[in-house]
């Protein structure tokens, strides 16, 4: 078999496993958005499936669904030129999770720093599914042949994987079918750090809600989070090597730099020698300025969530017309009677 001429497309999701921070905003949403306004077609995706590897209660986990298409919405994302979807509605995504169960490697999976970090001391209690969760987000990608996934730095090691996947089913099956899905991992935010402490991600998963900006916090919370994030007594400096063993320092500028689309030398070109009492004020003001119309827009779309329901079903006919000949093609290429 020759090599399929892969069409440019791009693929990424996001857990609704509680609530959208300035993470997943700066390091996905945000650049989801600037890919699908170059013209790439683009599938994003509410990762349902993914979700429930930890509890979700269902009631808040159809809740976090809605509100994170919503989210998507508001970031800019348009459902007349993206594909959007609820994974559990494109049932292509866990038919094809199966076959990569049995191409991916028990040895691979092991190495998986997200599930040892997920699963903690007690690996033995955690789920089978947060075990496996890598080659179900390597279907999530190549049931789409998708070519490019915009992400952030934590998802770098799953995307490695996602090629050795795909590069193991094309040699033992003869063919070059999946292609190698490059990360796109780029910008100031690929990691934006915790506010509380700046060499832990800031993730939906902190018990401190302190520790994150919500795309939900209203101003004044955003103001009090970024007044009381963690800092050094120093003034910011002039260049980026300045900020090297200065973590949470690092952390605000970079979020600065990603809020208001200049690079990390540029901003520090403005800012250097400015102590945080003087920065913090400005950062906040730009965050509310950035965030608010944000989460207003999710807010209203919210109202109304049959048209989320809608917008969603949709979504999943468009995406079903890519990923059901994957399968089927897939399915003959090893050997099923169809
Ligand atoms: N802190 C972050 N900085 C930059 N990018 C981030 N992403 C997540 N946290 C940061 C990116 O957001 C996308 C969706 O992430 P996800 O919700 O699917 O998975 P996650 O990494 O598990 O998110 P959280 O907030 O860290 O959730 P928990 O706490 O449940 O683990 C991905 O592109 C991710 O890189």
């Amino acid at each position: 078999m020759t090599t399929p001429p892969f069409v440019p497309r791009v693929f990424s999701g996001i857990q609704p496993s509680g609530d959208l921070h300035l993470g997943n905003y700066l390091g996905a949403l945000k650049r989801f958005v600037d890919a699908q306004n170059q013209g790439i077609q683009s599938i994003y995706c509410m990762v349902d499936l993914h979700a429930i590897t930890v509890w979700q209660e269902p009631a808040d986990l159809r809740h976090s669904t809605r509100e994170l298409a919503a989210g998507f919405i508001a970031s800019g994302i348009d459902p007349e030129k993206s594909i959007l979807i609820n994974q559990s509605q494109v049932p292509e995504h866990a038919q094809l999770a199966w076959v990569f169960n049995c191409v991916a490697r028990m040895g691979w999976m092991k190495r998986m720093t997200q599930f040892k970090d997920k699963a903690g001391k007690n690996a033995e209690a955690a789920s089978l599914g947060l075990f496996g969760y890598p080659a179900l987000m390597a279907a999530d990608i190549l049931i789409y042949h998708a070519t490019h996934v915009p992400v952030g730095e934590d998802q770098k090691q799953h995307l490695e994987l996602t090629r050795d996947i795909a590069a193991k089913f094309n040699h033992d099956y003869g063919v070059e079918f999946f292609p190698l899905t490059e990360p796109v991992i780029e910008g100031p935010a690929t990691r934006v750090m915790s506010l509380r402490d700046g060499s832990k991600k800031m993730s939906k998963s902190d018990p401190s809600d302190a520790s994150r900006i919500n795309m939900t916090d209203d101003a004044d919370t955003i103001a009090r989070k970024i007044r009381k994030a963690k800092t050094d007594p120093d003034a910011l400096p002039s260049e980026a090597a300045g900020l090297a063993d200065r973590p949470e320092a690092r952390n605000l500028v970079n979020i600065y730099a990603a809020l208001s689309d200049q690079p990390v030398d540029a901003v520090l070109a403005e800012i250097g020698g400015q102590q945080f009492g003087t920065f913090k004020p400005q950062l906040a003001d730009l965050a509310v300025a950035k965030l608010s119309p944000i989460s207003q827009e999710m807010a209203r779309l919210m109202n109304d969530p049959s048209e989320i329901d809608r917008i969603l079903g949709r979504g999943a006919e468009q995406a079903r017309e890519i990923t059901a000949p994957i399968l089927e093609k897939t399915y003959e290429i090893i050997g099923m009677v169809r």
